[in-house]
């Protein structure tokens, strides 16, 4: 054999493990239909068929891509972000075996894409050394596929209905792999408002607002990796050991130069989010064991208001019976999805105030203490006065969900941001000035603006 094929092959021999029965599927979610400026959650059933999602026992080895387009050809290319925007995919496989603890988002949570992903592309998040050992155990009890399910929320800003698929390339294996926990590490109580929360605004220069929680490790082993889901006016988000008082990652929130579609996309519908969070990887893994405590510190700016911020940590996780409690950090822990352009200052200044997108009309009524109405399409009484100190309550009766959210003004408030079709909601004013409101869910035909002296 001549020496240079002999080399080849030896290389092909060497390479095989790393990549052991790993397959890439290519995996589309059926047809979901998107109103022009609406962003809505919709829910949806992927079949264990091979064509929504893999059809035989297996492990999950990464993602590779998750992605909106609204072909299935194979080169078609993903929806730009400056039509078609991400707030969020999140992947479930509820009924596989072997499901963890699984965090906030529960046990069946495998994995997500949020905004702070524009290009929808994971590969270097999912190294191929990562993918050789471990995977998630994607089987029912009875040994075949179980199926999944996908929450999507798209901001759609095409001046139409825009039909699409979600893309998703999936790293897959039916050989063994070692078993990796997602797991989701956030304030839970959050979970009823859909994991976010309100940073009210009006501090001083560089005063920030501090969301923090605990959660206990329940079995010892290796976190192998954590991405950070931040913004709000997001700073950073740490992930601490308080058992051992040091710091497991500390990710940075980073935001688009000016230039960016997230910055020059209009209408503005929501405040520009960070186009990349933290994200760690170690394939030696941190360890931690049974009952150390945890704790997350997600840091806003709280100079201005932010409506629906989150911060939470998705992280993987392994079993591992043989870690010392507080053993040595890893060597080969890094950042591995650090956008190649950003915008430099810090901190990072959030100067683009959400507008009012639909002006309210009618006569100034000054407010008379009772419930003010919220039905499909309107605000009784959009534009209303009042005083510091008086309770507002707002009462939900249309037959789609609706908010009652800042857009702009003095402080940030929001009743639950994915909208209510009953039930009320209150806010006390206690800093006078302009309160510029509008429903999340409808933006562009629902608003009412109270005047607070
Ligand atoms: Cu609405």
């Amino acid at each position: 054999m001549r020496p240079v094929l002999l080399a080849i092959l030896v290389l092909l021999v060497c390479a095989a493990p790393a990549s052991a029965g790993e397959q890439l599927l290519t995996l589309y979610s059926p047809a979901i239909e998107s109103l022009p400026y609406v962003h809505r959650s919709e829910f949806v059933t992927l079949k264990a068929d091979g064509k929504q999602a893999p059809a035989q026992a297996g492990s999950i080895l990464g993602f590779q891509e998750m992605a909106l387009v609204d072909s299935k050809r194979p080169d078609a290319k993903p929806l730009p972000v400056d039509k078609m925007m991400v707030h969020h995919f999140l992947y479930y496989a509820g009924g596989r075996v072997d499901r963890g603890p699984g965090g906030c988002l529960g046990d069946g949570f495998i994995g997500g894409r949020g905004e702070e992903h524009p290009s929808g592309r994971f590969d270097s998040a999912w190294p191929a050394e990562l993918r050789a050992r471990y995977g998630i155990r994607n089987a029912t009890p009875e040994g075949g596929a179980p199926e999944w399910s996908l929450m999507t929320m798209v901001m759609n800003h095409y001046k139409r209905p825009k039909r699409f698929y979600v893309r998703t390339k999936v790293w897959y294996t039916t050989e063994p792999r070692q078993q990796m926990y997602p797991l989701t590490i956030g304030n839970c109580a959050h979970l009823a408002n859909g994991m976010s929360y309100d940073v009210p605004g009006g501090g001083a220069p560089g005063s920030t607002f501090v969301d923090r929680s605990q959660w206990t490790v329940p079995f010892s082993g290796r976190i192998l990796g954590g991405g950070s889901h931040h913004h709000g006016g997001a700073l950073n988000q740490t992930l601490r050991s308080v058992s051992c008082g040091r710091t497991l990652f500390d990710a940075k929130a980073y935001y688009g130069a000016d230039d960016h579609p997230y910055n020059t996309i209009r209408p503005i519908l929501h405040e520009p989010g960070p186009i990349a969070n933290g994200t760690f990887r170690t394939l030696q893994g941190i360890p931690v064991t049974a009952g150390e405590v945890l704790e997350r510190e997600a840091v806003h700016s709280n100079e201005e208001l932010h409506i629906a911020a989150m911060g939470f940590w998705a992280t993987y996780f392994v079993r591992d019976d043989s870690v010392a409690a507080c053993a040595p950090m890893p060597s080969d822990l890094r950042e591995v999805t650090v956008p190649a352009k950003y915008d430099q200052r810090a901190p990072y200044v959030f100067d683009r105030p959400v507008p009012q997108l639909f002006a309210p009309r009618g006569k100034w009524r000054a407010f008379d203490g009772k419930p003010i109405a919220i039905g499909d399409q309107w605000f009784k009484s959009p534009r209303l006065t009042t005083k510091v100190g008086e309770k507002i309550t707002w009462q939900f009766q249309g037959s789609e969900p609706h908010s009652v959210s800042v857009a702009n003004g003095p402080r940030g408030f929001s009743s639950n941001y994915l909208g209510v079709t009953r039930g009320s909601y209150s806010f006390t004013p206690t800093v006078p000035g302009t309160y510029k409101l509008t429903c999340l869910i409808h933006p562009t035909t629902m608003s009412q603006t109270v005047r607070v002296r």
